[in-house]
């Protein structure tokens, strides 16, 4: 040690220190700003990749896996809960997902930089081989717990409609390329914009001016990469599903007997509505049956099909709602189907059902053997519509519409119940309660004249025994007549001839009775959770 610096006073030692002190917090701020900026710039170019995975190849964002990870976490009150805070769009809870992930993407710049932990200033623009390898690492680490994480919600696919195993290492793969850009990002970022060593033989007028040229530059490309992953944003809100909720249309409070598929009541759980690469697409059938098969589009279509009338209703439809509708759906049987694969095995005592969109139901196998499903590519005579479910759908006649999936890509046989959206949150899965509509009149009608009351009534496969109707608020009750179902699993239309004998105002009631004698349930309940029960009231003023 040279002489001098032993003899240095107290007061100059501690100077230093300070000194270093100083350094030291400089480099942590420093650091930290800059790790937190290249989180930002990382986060940004990780967007633009979903995006586009999404846009192209219908491969999910990590924001719609956790998306719907999320909605199956929690119960049915939350549920509606939430859709009354968001009023009903899917795109702003999205949309707040997403600014956490730009948050968590940008706060994850600073673990970076505390694991690479470079010293200020660093030499050269080039990140050495720790860094890479921390990045990479990263990534690795992203993958594999977004694949555990979300690991139900991996097979989907929108825009190509793929098999259910292509569609997990689609989803897979995309999560891996979304934190490897990621993590590049953060790396050559990272380093970038860190305050440099003075080299020799360069001046530092031409060094600074460099330092200053990186700077400009990631930050246009953070600019530019902002503005591409806006335009992405607004692609997707652009083909948003806005039909979802849409009620069955009645004409002049007449229900036509068959509802025309513009006119079909629409549910989705999708922000975007899947679509299907037709020559990629499959029906497979697997699990607990004989011999596993898979089809084709040409190939299911060419088995014998039948044509039926099966009515379906939302379980969300409320007394005197119009989330309900009847269509003419040609397809196969599900028995036939798996009577040519060589039937169930006998431990098979459930039937779990996979779409593209990644909804999933399940029901007891024999149960929903009982009522004959189809599995439908036509509505009215066309192939269905792609919000109705193209290429294929199931119906299953007497459940809910939740328990009849749209753009279905799979069944498997099980010996267990496999969970879904709507099952996690604890809606009802059960036998749909009868219920029936009053149509008309509405409001006023004339005195002095035959009204006609008319309206539907619906038990799916229990089939309507009779429709009463009450014009006094349920003291006395008279048969209504009802039009021949036109198949035993579509609604009933039923009329009624009315004379009040006064004017003044009234409440009719109807209630039906299905098939097995059991009239509808007259307790009023809401849909949630269970459906809803209870006689429809409707005011009418007769002056
Ligand atoms: N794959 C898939 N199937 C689905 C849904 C869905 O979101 N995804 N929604 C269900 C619900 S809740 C209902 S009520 C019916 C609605 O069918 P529709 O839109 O053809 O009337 O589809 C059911 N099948
Ligand atoms: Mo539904």
């Amino acid at each position: 040690m040279p002489e001098g610096q032993k003899d240095l006073p107290q007061a100059e030692k501690r100077a230093m220190d300070a000194d270093k002190r100083y350094a030291r917090r400089r480099t942590l701020w420093t650091s930290g700003l800059v790790a937190l900026l290249a989180g930002l710039f990382a986060s940004i170019f990780a967007v633009v990749t979903m995006g586009i995975l999404r846009l192209a190849l219908g491969i999910p964002t990590p924001i719609e896996l956790f998306g719907d990870f999320s909605l199956k976490h929690i119960d049915v009150a939350t549920f509606i809960r939430l859709l009354g805070i968001f009023n009903f769009s899917k795109t702003k809870p999205l949309g707040l997902a997403l600014l956490g992930m730009l948050l968590l993407g940008t706060v994850l710049g600073l673990v970076y930089a505390a694991i690479v932990r470079l010293r200020l200033p660093v030499s050269g623009y080039r990140p050495a081989r720790r860094e890479w390898l921390t990045a990479l690492g990263f990534a690795v680490v992203m993958t594999v717990l977004g694949g555990i994480l979300f690991r139900i919600e991996l097979p989907q696919n929108f825009v190509l409609g793929l098999p259910y195993s292509w569609a997990i290492v689609a989803s897979l793969l995309g999560l891996l390329l979304d934190f490897v850009i990621y993590g590049l990002a953060l790396c050559l970022s990272y380093r970038a914009l860190l305050p440099k060593v003075q080299h020799f033989g360069e001046t530092a007028v031409a060094q600074s001016r460099r330092q200053l040229l990186t700077r400009a530059g990631v930050t246009a490309l953070g600019v530019g990469g902002a503005g591409a992953a806006y335009a992405l944003g607004s692609n997707y809100v652009s083909q948003y599903a806005s039909y979802d909720g849409q009620r069955t249309a009645v004409v002049n409070q007449h229900t036509p007997p068959i509802t025309p598929n513009s006119e079909h009541y629409t549910v989705t759980q999708n922000p975007i509505d899947p679509g299907v690469d037709i020559n990629l697409w499959r029906l497979e059938l697997t699990g607990l049956l004989k011999n596993g098969g898979t089809y084709t589009y040409d190939e299911l279509q060419r088995l014998p099909s039948t044509t039926r009338a099966i009515t379906l209703e939302c379980i969300s439809n409320s007394v005197g709602d119009h989330l309900i509708g009847t269509a003419i759906w040609q397809g196969v049987s599900l028995k036939a189907l798996l009577d040519r694969q060589g039937g169930s095995l006998p431990s098979a005592s459930y039937i779990a059902m996979y779409s593209v969109d990644g909804y999933t139901t399940s029901l007891p196998l024999k149960e929903v053997l009982d009522v004959d499903p189809l599995l439908a590519w036509n509505m009215n005579g066309v192939a269905l519509p792609a919000k109705h479910g193209y290429p294929l759908r199931m119906l299953i006649p007497g459940r809910y519409g939740e328990e009849n999936p749209k753009w279905l890509t799979r069944i498997e046989l099980t010996d267990h119940f496999v969970g879904g959206l709507y099952s996690d949150q604890g809606w009802y899965n059960g036998p749909l309660h009868t219920m029936s509509r009053i149509d008309r009149p509405q409001g006023m009608v004339a005195f002095g004249q035959v009204i006609e009351v008319g309206g539907i009534a619906f038990a799916g496969p229990r089939g309507i025994e009779k429709v009463e109707v009450s014009a006094d608020n349920g003291q006395s009750w008279h048969q209504a007549n009802m039009q021949p179902a036109i198949s035993p699993d579509a609604w009933v239309l039923w009329t009624w001839d009315w004379t009040p004998v006064h004017p003044g105002t009234y409440s009719l009631v109807s209630r039906a009775t299905d098939g097995t004698g059991t009239t509808q349930i007259e307790k009023y309940s809401s849909v949630v959770p269970n459906g809803a029960t209870g006689y429809p009231h409707v005011s009418v003023q007769v002056k």
